[in-house]
C-alpha cells in the first residue's frame, strides 16, 4: 500500500562517515560529526540517511570488513553517540538506514578467529573452506574483485578459505543455517534500536554454486562471478530475512546487486516477492569500461547509457520492481567529472545530472558532496591514494606491463578515492572537515566549492537539489508516470517523458558543451501540441519556451509538466 511504501517519494542521503565530519581532531569523521550536521540535511529536505559502516573494523576496506556487528568502532565514537544520533534524527523526522555487510566478515571477527583454530571448531562452517588443489594451489581459479586469487591459505588447519574481496574479508557460508540465524539476529538488534532500514552490501553474492567450479575464462580469466552472482538460493535466503526481520519491523531495504540482471532485480524488488524494497544495479556505471573491464578506459558510450536507463526504467515498471537511482557512491568516481564537465560548466552540469536522475522512476540517492558539485581530485602521485582496491591495482597493472605513469592515469580515472575526499563544509582549513590532519587529502576546490557558500544562494547546486527533492513529494507523476524515451539516439541530448492519467512530465538534458536543438518526435508532439507546459525546474537563468523544437545551451536541462 502507498503508506507502506512511503519511501517511493523519499530521497536518501548517503553518508560515508570517515569523510563526513570530524569532531575530535583525529582526521577521521565520526558519528557526533554527523549529528552536528543534521540541520543541514533537514534543510536539504532528505528523508533517509544511509549511514555506511561504523562497526568495529580493522579498516582494511574502510569498514566493509566488520569484526563486531553489534559494536561501534571507537574511531567513529560510542553506542551512546549512535543513540544520540537516532534521537536527533527522529526529532527531525529523518529515518536512519544502516549498512549490513554479511557476504563476508573481517578475519578479525571472533567467529573467524574461532573457525581457524580447528576443522571441528563450532564456528568452522561459518566460512567456506576447501582443500588445496592437487598441485597445492587454490581450489579453483576464481579471482578476488580487488585483484589476486579469491582464496587464502590458512596454515593451522591446512585449508584455503574464500575471500571474494580483500584477503582479510572472509566469505560467510550462507548454506549454514546458523549463519543465517546470526545475520537475522544482528539485524533485529539494530531494528530494535530504531533504525528504519538497511542497505545490504553485495547481498546477491551470498549463495555460491556448491561445486565451486573452475571458471572457463569466457568473461575474463578466473572471473568466477557466474558461480556466485544471483546464486541458486539467493532469493530463498532473502525471503527468509524478510519473514524474520524486514516484514515484522516494516523496514525499508535496498540490496546492492553486483553484476546482476533486470530479471533478478524485478524478483528482488517487486513487493509481492517479499524480498527488498529496491535494488542498486551498476550497469549504467560501466559504459566507460573498455571490454567491460573497470581498469581499461574508454570515453563513455552515451547511447548505451540512455539505452540502459530505458531498459531498467521500462523493465522494472513492467515487472513491478523499484530502482534505487544514483550517479554517485563511495565506490565510484564523481559523475560530474565522469559524465559531464567539472570545469567551466560545472554548475550547469551538476544541475543537469541531478534533474536527469531525479525525473526517473525510483528512489534517488544523493551521495555526500554531490549536492554541492564536488568533483574528482586531480592527484598526481600514487602516494595520495589510499584505497586498497586502487593500491592493489596500481601494482597489478604494472605487472601486466603498463608503466607507472600509464597505471596512475587509469587509477586517477577509476579510483574509489575520487569520491572519498572529505566533505567540503566551508572555506576554512581542511574545508571545516577536521581540525586535525585529514585521513585523505581535502580537494583543493574547497575554497570555492563548499556547503556554506551555497546555503543562502537560490541559484546554487544545493538549492537545485533541495527543489528536486521537494518536487518528488509534490508531483505524483514522478512516482507513477510511465517512462517513455523521447530522443531518437541524439548524440548529445537525453530526453524522456513520464506519463500518467492526468499529466505528462518531460525532461530534456544536453550532455554536451555544444549548443544543440531538441525536436520532439511527431507522435509525441501530436499528444502535447497546443497544451501549456509549466517549467518545474531548469538550470539556466531563462528557460526556452515550450514548443516542438527547443534550443539547449551547454549542459542545459529542463523539466516541464503538462497538466
Ligand atoms: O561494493 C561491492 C562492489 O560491487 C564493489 O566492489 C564494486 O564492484 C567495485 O568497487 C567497483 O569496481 C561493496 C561496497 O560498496 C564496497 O565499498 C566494498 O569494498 C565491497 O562491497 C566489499 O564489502
Amino acid at each position: 500500500t502507498p503508506e507502506q511504501q512511503w519511501w517511493r517519494k523519499s530521497t536518501v542521503y548517503q553518508v560515508y562517515p570517515k569523510s563526513f565530519k570530524d569532531t575530535t581532531g583525529s582526521g577521521t569523521g565520526d558519528i557526533k560529526g554527523l549529528t552536528r550536521k543534521l540541520d543541514y540535511l533537514q534543510d536539504l529536505g532528505i528523508d533517509i540517511v544511509w549511514l555506511q559502516p561504523v562497526y568495529v573494523s580493522p579498516q582494511n576496506d574502510n569498514g566493509y570488513d566488520v569484526a563486531d556487528y553489534r559494536q561501534i568502532d571507537p574511531t567513529f565514537g560510542t553506542m551512546e553517540d549512535f543513540d544520540e544520533l537516532m534521537h536527533e534524527l527522529k526529532k527531525r523526522g529523518i529515518h536512519l538506514m544502516t549498512d549490513i555487510v554479511v557476504n563476508h566478515s573481517s578475519t578479525e571477527h571472533p567467529w573467524f578467529q574461532e573457525a581457524r583454530k580447528s576443522k571441528d571448531n563450532a564456528y568452522r562452517n561459518y566460512y567456506i573452506w576447501k582443500d588445496a588443489a592437487p598441485d597445492g594451489g587454490p581450489p579453483n581459479n576464481w579471482q578476488s574483485k580487488f585483484g589476486g586469487p579469491a582464496w587464502q591459505w590458512e596454515e593451522t588447519t591446512g585449508q584455503y578459505f574464500l575471500t571474494l574481496f580483500d584477503k582479510t574479508q572472509a566469505d560467510l557460508n550462507w548454506e549454514n543455517e546458523q549463519v543465517r540465524q546470526e545475520v537475522a539476529g544482528l539485524m533485529i538488534f539494530w531494528a530494535e534500536k530504531g533504525v528504519s532500514g538497511f542497505r545490504m552490501d553485495v547481498i546477491n553474492l551470498i549463495s555460491k554454486d556448491q561445486g565451486f567450479p573452475e571458471d572457463d575464462g569466457s568473461i575474463s580469466p578466473g572471473d568466477g562471478r557466474r558461480y556466485y552472482t544471483d546464486g541458486p538460493r539467493v532469493h530463498e535466503y532473502i525471503k527468509e530475512l524478510y519473514a524474520k526481520v524486514f516484514g515484522p519491523y516494516n523496514l525499508v531495504t535496498v540490496g546492492e546487486m553486483s553484476s546482476t540482471t533486470l530479471e533478478h532485480c524485478i524478483r528482488y524488488s517487486n513487493p509481492e516477492e517479499k524480498e527488498f524494497s529496491m535494488t542498486f544495479n551498476f550497469h549504467h556505471l560501466k559504459v566507460d569500461y573498455r571490454n567491460g573491464q573497470k581498469w581499461e578506459l574508454k570515453p563513455y558510450d552515451f547511447e548505451e547509457l540512455k539505452q540502459l536507463f530505458t531498459k531498467w526504467q521500462s523493465g522494472m515498471q513492467r515487472g513491478g520492481g523499484w530502482n534505487a537511482l544514483f550517479w554517485n557512491n563511495h565506490d565510484q568516481p564523481r559523475a560530474l567529472s565522469r559524465f559531464a564537465d567539472d570545469g567551466i560548466y560545472r554548475v550547469e552540469s551538476a544541475k543537469m545530472l541531478a534533474t536527469t536522475l531525479h525525473g526517473l522512476q525510483g528512489t534517488p540517492y544523493v551521495y555526500q558532496g554531490e549536492e554541492i558539485g564536488m568533483a574528482n581530485p586531480k592527484w598526481l602521485d600514487i602516494s595520495e591514494f589510499n584505497d586498497i582496491e586502487s593500491t592493489n591495482m596500481f601494482k597489478i597493472l604494472q605487472e601486466r606491463g603498463l608503466s607507472a605513469d600509464e597505471a596512475l592515469a587509469i587509477i586517477r580515472e577509476r579510483s574509489r578515492d575520487n569520491s572519498r575526499t572529505p566533505m567540503q563544509w566551508d572555506e576554512t582549513a581542511n574545508a571545516g572537515f577536521t581540525s586535525g590532519t585529514p585521513w585523505l587529502k581535502v580537494d583543493e576546490s574547497y575554497k570555492e566549492i563548499n556547503a556554506k557558500a551555497q546555503l543562502g544562494d537560490p541559484t546554487s547546486i544545493l538549492a537545485h537539489y533541495r527543489k528536486l527533492i521537494r518536487l518528488r513529494k509534490q508531483e505524483e507523476v514522478l512516482t507513477n508516470g510511465r517512462y517513455v524515451r523521447l530522443d531518437e539516439a541524439h548524440p548529445q541530448i537525453y530526453a524522456y517523458a513520464r506519463i500518467n492519467e492526468t499529466e505528462i512530465l518531460v525532461v530534456v538534458s544536453n550532455f554536451s558543451g555544444e549548443h544543440v536543438v531538441f525536436t520532439a518526435a511527431g507522435v509525441f508532439w501530436e499528444t502535447v501540441k497546443g497544451k501549456e507546459a509549466e517549467l518545474l525546474i531548469g538550470n539556466t537563468p531563462q528557460a526556452p519556451a515550450w514548443r516542438q523544437t527547443v534550443e539547449l545551451s551547454p549542459y542545459a536541462s529542463y523539466m516541464w509538466i503538462i497538466r
